[in-house]
């Protein structure tokens, strides 16, 4: 189904106001509202996690009377339980919202180890927050979407949340903004320079997304192993505490976390506790394309914004940048040397190789080589 017919019922119905993460199953709803909209306009805003997508939605419905409609994917229901039980709860507040929640991992379908669980309890957990919910497929015909949408919408008269869920192929877009920056080093290309400023005790913990597909394809194609690479494939925004953790107990180590913009802004309190605990065997590239390139590329909350200057009031002794291969070997060559912590932002392109794989090996397997890794002694 189009998502223009989603947005055209929701602004028939009152809704009009966006806020959201987007979602690759959301590409089409996404790319809608971005060529309707923009993003960061009164109308449709980017927000930095799902949970900060609800309060965006809670503060419009308090200011204007309406029910927003707030988008993510599935993962993303963990950031938002809090709001949606504490804040949007008929026993508390009594605020009105649609979600519109891609449905990764669902039950009988194939996907990636990280979307199985939250894909199998996604149904359960709407229900237990008390929350009624739809399925749009892309098999649901027209007249039946009217007719679900419309009981979606009596639910928010009631000022309670309902959620329409997304599965796989059912939203799709006419509209096809195209995304980008005016940088040209690809993620991939920056991904790989940092892998080669390694030492051979040093290991790396990558975020969310394509980073961490793209690194584990430049091991594979070097015939190297995989045991030095933590690769995040959930828990999109925590890959930095991950690396703290392990750079704490393992101060003889040097420890690179592999960040994304998207995934830094969405927990962004942890850059002052990095600083603060000021480890000096961290380094934190975070790569700034400006975008959630992983999930279709709209635009990442913070704009335009430095992450080295977050960083710099963050507490970091050295801040470092790049956006070429030059200068990069340049800045990686200083981070090696410096007691850090140290923050090296790449500004890189928008995109990925369109044959981009995905791990071959298990998490379960990523876990285990990468533990044996850490606690031998010159490994
Ligand atoms: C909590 C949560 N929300 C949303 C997603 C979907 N998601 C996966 S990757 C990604 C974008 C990551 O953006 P960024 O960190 O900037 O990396 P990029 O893809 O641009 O390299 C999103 C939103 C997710 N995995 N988890």
């Amino acid at each position: 189904m189009l998502a223009s017919l989603l947005l055209d019922k929701c602004e028939t119905a009152g809704i009009d106001f966006y806020a959201g993460v987007p979602d690759s199953f959301l590409k089409g709803l996404c790319d809608e509202l971005y060529a309707r909209f923009g993003t960061d306009q009164a109308r449709h805003i980017v927000a930095a996690n799902e949970g900060g997508a609800i309060g965006l939605c809670a503060g419009h419905y308090l200011a204007t009377g309406k029910p927003a409609l707030c988008y993510m994917q599935n993962s993303g229901l963990g950031n938002a339980v809090n709001p949606l039980a504490s804040l949007m709860d008929e026993k508390v507040y009594a605020l009105p919202c649609l979600l519109v929640i891609g449905w990764r991992g669902e039950p009988g379908t194939h996907d990636e180890p990280q979307h199985v669980t939250q894909g199998a309890v996604t149904l359960g957990q709407l229900s237990l927050l008390n929350i009624p919910y739809a399925v749009l497929g892309p098999d649901t015909s027209v007249p039946d979407f009217c007719q679900a949408f419309g009981e979606l919408v009596s639910v928010l008269k009631e000022n309670r949340t309902a959620a329409l869920i997304i599965r796989k192929g059912a939203l799709s877009s006419e509209q096809h903004p195209l995304y980008g920056n005016h940088e040209t080093m690809s993620r991939e290309d920056a991904a790989a320079l940092v892998l080669d400023a390694s030492a051979p005790k040093d290991v790396f913990v990558s975020t969310t997304g394509k980073l961490s597909r793209e690194i584990f394809e430049i091991r594979e194609k070097r015939g190297e192993d995989h045991r030095r690479d933590f690769l995040t494939v959930g828990s999109m925004g925590h890959a930095s505490m991950i690396a703290l953790g392990i750079a704490e107990a393992k101060p003889d180590r040097r420890i690179w976390c592999l960040d994304g913009d998207g995934a830094v802004m969405m927990h962004l309190g942890t850059m002052p506790l990095i600083g603060r605990r000021a480890p000096g065997n961290f380094v934190h590239v975070v790569i700034n394309n400006g975008a959630h390139e992983t999930v279709g590329g709209m635009p990442v909350c913070s704009g335009s914004l430095r992450i080295g200057d977050l960083a710099r009031s963050s507490g970091y002794p050295y801040v470092l940048s790049a956006d070429s291969p030059d200068s990069l070997r340049t800045a990686l060559q200083s981070a090696k040397n410096l007691r850090g912590p140290v923050l090296l932002e790449i500004r890189c392109a928008c995109g990925a190789r369109k044959d981009l794989g995905r791990p071959t090996t298990t998490p379960i397997q990523n876990r285990n080589a990468f533990m044996d890794f850490l606690s031998s002694a010159n490994g």
